[in-house]
């Protein structure tokens, strides 16, 4: 018989001590947070692995678009910021990375996942980055995005996981004002200028409300996630927030949202939004994505032209190891 992966944990929980089970969810409902060394479901902790990895990994290759654009910023000035966000995001990464490893896993195992596909990153980074406004509008809307989903995550169960979130959501602020200003410029810039900002958003608007993942009554984890209060917010609620918020940053910028369906709805005090279309995403999520083979491509070149700095860190570990064995 098939078993799903979700089925597969259900099993893996029901076979779990129930005192120890218990204790958990109480730890839980009390909203303390899980330490590496605190007794943890076995499913507790895969799902984190997935999420906190796949996370890992959208960082990483959330690098390539904007890196894409460090040797043709328009100044010096613009140069040494994109390249601080850039260097930012990696650093994003590593804390992802290690929060991963405390809960038993390796790099070299989620390295692995993400080079042959198994695991999933951000379906935004599958699109290409045409034009400079693109860089102001990945600020903007991706990183805005980011924070939207992330500031809640400050407060998920898992610790090194939650604490980690807490320096990424200040330093993804920072970015999103960095995006919103170039943003700014070219739209109260030449009319050209402003065309480029107006097609950016055109072209990043849509995939930016995808990437909070499918809509509640379609997402196959969100149910167990919030009841281990992994994620502390659905899908859904945090795209309408993000909608609420950022129409009118549009509407400052003299920029229209590419939504012909997008209206003010008092009764619920929020924007109502046109249908996304799950099509599109679900095929990026596959792997179809604009520039999906070009993102994996760059990643395993990196990883493979990087081989000889981790041979050298670990021979210089092992030699001192020995040094410190002998004293
Ligand atoms: N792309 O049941 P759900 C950033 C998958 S960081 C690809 O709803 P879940 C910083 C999902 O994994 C951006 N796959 O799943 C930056 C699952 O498949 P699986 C990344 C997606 O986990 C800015 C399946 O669909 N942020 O941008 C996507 O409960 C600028 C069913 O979905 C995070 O990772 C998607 N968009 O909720 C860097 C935040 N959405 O794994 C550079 C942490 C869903 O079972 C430049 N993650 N899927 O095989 C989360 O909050 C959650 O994992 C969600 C998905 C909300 C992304």
């Amino acid at each position: 018989m098939y078993t799903t992966e979700l089925e597969k944990q259900r099993m893996a929980s029901a076979q779990e001590d129930p005192e120890k089970l218990a204790e958990f969810d109480a730890r839980v409902a009390a909203d303390d947070f899980i330490e590496p060394k605190d007794w943890m479901p076995e499913a507790y902790r895969k799902t984190l692995i997935r999420q906190i990895s796949q996370h890992a990994h959208s960082e990483i290759v959330g690098m390539l678009p904007e890196g894409n654009w460090i040797t043709r910023a328009p100044s010096l000035r613009r140069k040494a910021v994109l390249l601080a966000k850039v260097q930012d995001e990696g650093g994003h990464g590593l804390y992802l990375y290690c929060a991963a490893e405390t809960l038993g896993t390796s790099r070299d195992e989620m390295v692995e996942a993400l080079h042959s596909g198994r695991a999933k990153y951000s379906t935004i980074f599958n699109y290409p980055t045409l034009t400079w406004a693109d860089i102001g509008a990945i600020g903007w809307l991706v990183d805005g995005a980011a924070i939207m989903n992330q500031v809640p995550l400050q407060r998920t169960s898992y610790g090194p996981y939650a604490r980690a979130m807490v320096r990424i959501c200040k330093e993804e602020s920072f970015h999103q004002r960095q995006g919103f200003e170039i943003m700014m410029t070219l739209a109260n810039g030449t009319a050209e200028q402003k065309r480029m900002a107006q097609d950016a958003l055109n072209r990043w608007w849509w995939p930016s409300l995808m990437m909070f993942g499918p809509p509640d009554d379609n997402s196959p984890n969100s149910a167990q996630s919030m009841r281990w209060r992994i994620k502390r917010e659905t899908n859904d609620e945090i795209r309408q927030r993000f909608v609420d918020a950022t129409v009118p940053q549009a509407e400052a910028l003299g920029l229209t949202v590419p939504d012909a369906d997008l209206k003010w709805n008092e009764a619920k005090g929020g924007y109502d939004f046109g249908a996304i279309d799950w099509e599109e995403f679900y095929a990026v999520v596959r792997g179809e994505g604009p520039v999906a083979k070009e993102r994996m491509k760059a990643r395993t070149k990196a990883w493979e032209d990087g081989a000889w700095v981790r041979e050298a860190a670990l021979a210089h570990a092992a030699k001192r190891a020995q040094r410190m064995a002998a004293e």
